[in-house]
């Protein structure tokens, strides 16, 4: 078939709100936009797993730790649906994981941040996967059947990472004077970070208007992080936390909270690799990469031995 047409058809199908399934044609931009993308979410849950883990053995308490223990394990999980689903476009697993470590794969700014207390794990719980749910409920309504499927699947787990961490500052908020001004600490410094996760402004993002035009994106950058703000201000307001930013005010008009301009300059440090921890976290990637050769080496000689035994 023409390819004009075939394009016109593959349109069509996501007009009437069709999914794509792995083995349809679809344009090769459309292919390489989902490779492009899906990797960076799955490399951004395997980094993701860095700053929390580090505070596993400091959870104060068996229950927190238990916790904490489940959600860093679930994140790591998230990396493999999504690199399972990448692996469905025709680009192998291995590829995607040399372009992280060799830093040539991008994954969220936000994990270029350091947790400096036990109030930044509740921070991370409510603010980051608060604003990963945001985002990723509206990806699991997108047009490629394996990457809406990983999302609905992600986003379960997610809104259980974020009630704990919710809880977790709620706790600290009511607790002595030195506790809530840990929470409130935590709070200042991931706020901003986090309104940068959902990426630049619609105007700048070079990116969007394809993504939208095929339904794999079906919101902007701008209105996603607006409903993370709509959403997580009265959150802030129930448990007395203070948002740091002094423009925060309920607008009658629009029906949102006004915030203030955000610091794209840093956004785009942190995304260059000049942020506080890309050297840490890539470094610890690559030794986990290193530490864990003995396991692909074993499983890869056991599955050659299962197709050797059943040949024979
Ligand atoms: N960080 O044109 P746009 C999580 C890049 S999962 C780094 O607007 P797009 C779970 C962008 O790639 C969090 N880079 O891009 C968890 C592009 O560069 P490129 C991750 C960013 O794709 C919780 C350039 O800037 N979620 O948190 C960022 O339309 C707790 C221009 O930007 C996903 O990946 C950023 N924040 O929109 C785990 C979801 N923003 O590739 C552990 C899927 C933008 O052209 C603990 N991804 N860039 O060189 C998306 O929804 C989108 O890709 C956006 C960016 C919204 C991230």
């Amino acid at each position: 078939m023409d390819e004009v047409l075939r394009l016109k058809e593959f349109e069509e199908r996501i007009e009437s709100g069709q999914v794509i399934e792995p083995k349809q044609w679809m344009p090769d931009r459309y292919r390489k936009q989902l490779i492009r993308m899906i990797s960076q979410h799955a490399h951004s849950e395997i980094v993701g797993m860095l700053p929390e883990g580090n505070w596993i053995t400091r959870a104060p308490s068996l229950r927190r730790k238990m916790a904490l223990l489940a959600k860093v394990q679930d994140e790591a999980g998230h990396g493999l649906y999504l690199y399972s689903a990448a692996e469905t476009l025709g680009v192998e697993r291995h590829h995607l994981i040399d372009q992280l470590l060799c830093g040539t794969a991008k994954y969220s700014s936000i994990f270029n941040y350091p947790a400096l207390s036990w109030a930044d794990i509740g921070v991370i719980g409510w603010f980051v996967d608060g604003a990963a749910i945001v985002n990723q409920t509206m990806l699991a309504k997108c047009s490629y059947g394996p990457y809406a499927r990983a999302n609905l699947r992600i986003c379960k787990e997610e809104s259980f990472h974020k009630k704990q961490g919710y809880e977790i500052i709620a706790t600290l908020a009511e607790g002595t004077p030195k506790q809530k001004e840990m929470a409130q600490d935590a709070v200042n410094r991931w706020w901003f970070p986090t309104l940068m996760m959902f990426g630049p402004p619609d105007s700048d993002s070079p990116n969007s208007a394809e993504l939208m035009k095929w339904r794999i994106k079906l919101k902007g950058n701008d209105e996603l992080r607006q409903r993370f703000i709509d959403l997580t201000v009265p959150q802030a307001k129930a448990i007395n936390i203070k948002l740091p930013d002094p423009q925060i005010v309920f607008n009658e008009q629009t029906g949102h909270w006004d915030y203030s301009p955000l610091n794209w300059q840093e956004f785009y440090e942190v995304i260059s690799g000049k942020g506080p921890c890309n050297k840490e976290r890539l470094k610890a990637r690559k030794q986990a990469h290193e530490n864990g050769r003995w396991v692909r080496l074993a499983s890869e000689a056991y599955a050659s031995k299962k197709q050797i035994d059943n040949l024979a």
